[in-house]
Formats: structure tokens, sequence, C-alpha cells
């Protein structure tokens, strides 16, 4: 039998353990909100229900709906950069969104910042959808400078740049994080795809279908909408850059790929792009090592600085290095404005589901559209 004493002592001993317990707790608690970011994955822990999910998005019961907390089929999140200034544009970009495809669907969405997020930036934007939402702040060493980069020549460029954003270092910031950093934010990491969304854009057309899971159904690793070609002055040596990677990599190029894209039958760059501002990506593209082992080699060279090289050409040059045609969609259907261009897809003017003039904004008659059509 206890005597009293040792009965005082045991308890002492619980609660000194329980308090331990508490302390452990809360700390995890405080790092893991560190920063005004989750350090959890929306995903994790969660089995795939991906086969349960028919071609275009209907579930077993023929329900095509998701609920905002349940299962996805597709571990998948719309995911933006952005700023706080930035807050209006991003509701009336996700107030379209919801109303033209995720209020049935309910993705979760996920925030990223170089600075912390205000209150009232993730008020704005809770406010708009039942999904579930994340904010995180940029890991250190994904924002700024590498070490190799020469600042006085960096500084030099932007002084004497005559193109768009050309005076802008924080562009080049977010060009070259876009490029080799978003996608292994810890927020990212349970993630088998995402959709890239901006401020200030327009989805003209409701979407009756689950984009994400068209793709993983059909093994489509790349998503697109608008293709334009690259300003020159921004890319002066990135084909270049490019073509020496190959050189030095040969193994990494896909036998079938889609180079006949980018590269003009005289060996020039066609300066073709995928427009990143939307993109529906199956991550395993990015997280691939002939992808890490291209970045860190137009990393090196420093064009991210030098001139002004951005997040759209070269997840293109990666695609058409890497995947082969049937690998790549073209989102035709989605009606799309970003600021100077636009998608709208043929028939709306006398559709109920879209409201744009396919006569007016970007083309796929012509340019960089008319030459993805005739590769093969
Ligand atoms: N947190 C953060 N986000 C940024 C910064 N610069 C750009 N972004 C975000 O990165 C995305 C792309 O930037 P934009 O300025 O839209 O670039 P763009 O689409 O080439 O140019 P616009 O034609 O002006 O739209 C947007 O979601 C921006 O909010 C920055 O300095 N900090
Ligand atoms: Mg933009």
């Amino acid at each position: 039998m206890l005597t009293s004493r040792r009965l005082v002592v045991v308890s002492k001993l619980l609660g000194f353990i329980a308090a331990l317990v508490l302390l452990v707790h809360m700390g995890a608690v405080l790092f893991s909100s560190r920063n005004n970011s989750s350090s959890h994955g929306i995903y994790t822990g969660w089995g795939s229900a991906f086969s349960n999910f028919g071609k275009y998005g209907g579930n077993a019961q023929g329900l095509n709906e998701y609920s905002p907390q349940g299962v996805k089929p597709v571990k998948a999140a719309l995911v933006a950069l952005i700023r706080n200034d930035d807050l209006y544009g991003m509701r009336q970009a996700i107030r379209e969104l919801e109303d033209r495809w995720n209020h049935k669907y309910n993705y979760p969405y996920i925030f990223l910042n170089d600075k912390p997020f205000t209150s009232e930036f993730k008020q704005g934007i809770r406010d708009l959808t039942k999904a579930q939402v994340q904010f995180g702040i940029l890991e250190p060493g994904t924002w700024g400078y590498p070490s190799w980069i020469d600042q006085e020549k960096a500084k030099k460029e932007r002084e004497t740049a005559d193109y768009i954003k050309g005076h802008s270092e924080s562009y080049r910031f977010m060009c070259r994080f876009q490029s080799g950093f978003v996608h292994k934010h810890p927020l990212l990491l349970d993630l088998e795809f995402y959709w890239r969304i901006e401020p200030d854009v327009h989805y003209y057309c409701d979407i009756d279908y689950d984009p994400f899971l068209y793709m993983k159904k059909n093994e489509l690793k790349y998503g697109w909408n608008i293709a334009p070609d690259e300003y020159e002055p921004t890319v002066r040596t990135l084909w270049n850059t490019t073509k020496d990677f190959m050189q030095k990599n040969p193994q990494m190029i896909a036998k079938k790929n889609l180079l006949d894209w980018v590269s003009n039958p005289d060996g020039t760059y066609t300066k073709c792009h995928f427009w990143s501002n939307f993109e529906i990506v199956d991550l395993s593209l990015y997280r691939s090592p002939q992808y890490q082992a291209f970045f860190d080699h137009l990393d090196k060279a420093g064009g991210f600085f030098y001139e002004r090289w951005g997040d759209a050409p070269i997840h293109s040059l990666a695609v058409a290095m890497f995947l082969q045609k049937s690998q790549v969609h073209y989102f035709d259907d989605i009606g799309y404005y970003h600021p100077a261009m636009s998608h709208c897809p043929k028939g709306s003017k006398t559709s109920g589901k879209c409201v744009c003039d396919p006569e007016k904004g970007w083309s796929n008659d012509f340019g960089c559209a008319k030459r993805w059509r005739s590769v093969s």
C-alpha cells in the first residue's frame, strides 16, 4: 500500500509529466504557426480517392461535387504567390473562380508571401470560400540573391533595362521563386497537382468538370491556356544557356520531345512559351531530377538578374525538353483573361456558359498556338 507521503510524491510527479507534455505540445503548435504559416500540408494523412472518380470528375455515385472538408480525388490546390497589396485583385479572381467552378469542387487554396500576411488579407480571402485556405511565408534562401550573383552587374541591368518590369528587383526574385522553389514550399509538399492563380485575372466560362482529375486520369503533366512569344530583350541568352544544358545532359532529354516548338529549323529560339500565370501542373515535373538540374544550370548562369528571365519561358523549355505532346494539354475550353491577353473559347458568343467575345483577345489561330498544333 502507498503511504500518503508516497501518494503526494507520485501525484506531484504525474503533475510534472502532464505539465511537460502540455509545454511540448504548445511548443509544437507555436512552432508550426511561426511566421503565420502552417507547416502541415492539407492532404497529409489522407488516402487518395482517385479510383472512385470518373473521367470528368463525377464520383462513383455520379455526384459532381466534393464537400469543402471532404476527400478530393486528386491531392491538388489553387496556389498563388501574392502580396498583401494585391488583396483586391485576388478577391476578384477568387470570386470568379468560385462562382465558375470551385464552389462545387472545393479544392483548397494556398497563398505564399515573402512578407507575413496581414489579418485583413487572410480574412478577405477566407470570406470568399468554404474551401480550406492556408497562408505561408517563403522559406529562407528562396527569395533574393544567391551568393554567386554579382549584384553590381544586376543593378546595372536594372538601371539600363528598357523592357517591362526591367527596373524591378522584386519581379526578378518572383520569377526565380516561381521557377525554382514554389513546388518545394512545405505547404505544397503533399500536393500532386497545382493550379496557379493570380490577381486581376478573369475566368470567363463555367467549368463543369474537375481539370485536376481530367489531367490525372489522362496522365497529363502540364496544362496551359495562352501561349505567346517572349520579348527578346528579357531572354537574350536563355536559349543558348538551355542548349548548353542539353549538350551537357543529353540523357535527360525525352526521346519524343517538343523541342520543335521552341526551336526554329535554323536552330534559333522561337521564344514560344506557355503563359504561366495560368498553368495546371503535375508537380512531379518540377520535382524531377532533370528539372532540378535545369533550374540549377540556369540559376548559376544568373539570367534571372543579368537579364529578366521569366518563369514562363523556363517552365515551357522544361516542358519542351522533358515531355511529349500527349502529356501536355491545351485547356481550350477555359475562358481566361490576364491583363494584356485573353483566351475566349470558340462559340462563346452564343454559349450561355461564357461571357467573352472570341473575336477579341489572343487568338490561337496564329503564332505559337498555331505552331503548337503543328508539332508532334
Ligand atoms: N509576395 C510577393 N508576391 C509578388 C511579388 N511580386 C509579384 N508577386 C506575385 O507574383 C505573381 C506574378 O506577379 P505579377 O506582378 O502579376 O507579374 P506578371 O503577371 O508578369 O505581371 P502583370 O502583367 O503586372 O500581372 C502575382 O500573384 C503577384 O502578386 C512580391 O514582391 N512579393
Ligand atoms: Mg500577373
